[in-house]
């Protein structure tokens, strides 16, 4: 396809000033397909460390943001905040903040709004529970996620969307989905975007898979045609990462 290969990596809140500067350092010195966009999501309170020392072929990104500028909300952290420091991108609605902190779809589309007028980009992330992929609800759980994002976002808007798809039972279980089962998933969630956004939308957002991607498991998942990149957690901590931007090759 026309769409450019796509790995992130998510550290959650994992990391420290020693270990980053450690990974970056291993990080730096590996090649890096120049046909592969790269981006590094860090905890808030080392965006500015990675994005000063992170090689320049690779973006950085907030794990997370709040939907105002500024002002008197106490441990927030605004998108701009973000690009001040350095971002280039934000990772949003992950399932950790979905079913944790109990963020809502409309919550989540909120942050979607504001990340992108504040000039980020956004990796939206979408994903069932095992008891909603159990109940065959896969596709009804991924398309109200996404509806509540459609809902807000203009078509342009989509232009600087990532959408990651991470079935929550695969999430850092070691149980990865299959890649048959990630092609199916990223396909409806395709057949969507065109029918809730546009063709167009629809031909060229990058559907990107998370769910204990490792150096292994991703070459196959790769082949497939809609399968667009990973969003990568465990596994972004660890020399092994640069195998993960090399899927494709
Ligand atoms: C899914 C993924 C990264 P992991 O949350 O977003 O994490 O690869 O550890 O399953």
């Amino acid at each position: 396809s026309s769409r450019t290969f796509w790995v992130g990596g998510n550290w959650k809140m994992n990391g420290s000033v020693a270990a980053i500067k450690e990974l970056t350092s291993t990080f730096n010195a590996g090649s890096s397909p120049s046909d592969v966009e790269v981006v590094i999501g860090a905890p808030f309170v080392y965006v500015h460390l990675l994005s000063e020392s992170l090689r320049k072929d690779w973006a950085v990104a907030g794990e997370n943001c709040y939907v105002k500028s500024s002002g008197a909300y106490t441990g927030e952290i605004s998108p701009e905040m973000l690009k001040d420091v350095g971002a280039k991108w934000v990772i949003l609605g992950h399932s950790e903040r979905r079913n944790i902190l109990q963020e809502s779809d409309g919550f989540t589309a909120e942050k979607c709004v504001k990340a992108l007028e504040a000039g980020l980009k956004v990796v939206l992330c979408v994903g069932e529970l095992l008891e909603e992929r159990e109940a065959g609800t896969t596709q009804q759980v991924v398309e109200r996620q996404l509806a509540a994002a459609v809902k807000v976002l203009k078509e342009q808007d989509w232009t600087n969307i990532v959408v990651a798809y991470e079935p929550v039972w695969a999430i850092g279980t070691g149980k990865v989905a299959t890649p048959e089962q990630a092609q199916e998933t990223h396909a409806a969630i395709r057949e969507y975007l065109k029918t809730a956004v546009s063709p167009k939308v629809a031909e060229e957002t990058r559907i990107v898979y998370g769910g204990s991607v490792n150096g292994s498991n991703c070459k196959d998942a790769a082949q497939k045609p809609d399968v667009d990149g990973f969003l990568v957690g465990g596994a972004s901590l660890k020399p092994e990462f640069l195998d993960i931007i090399k899927a494709t090759q």
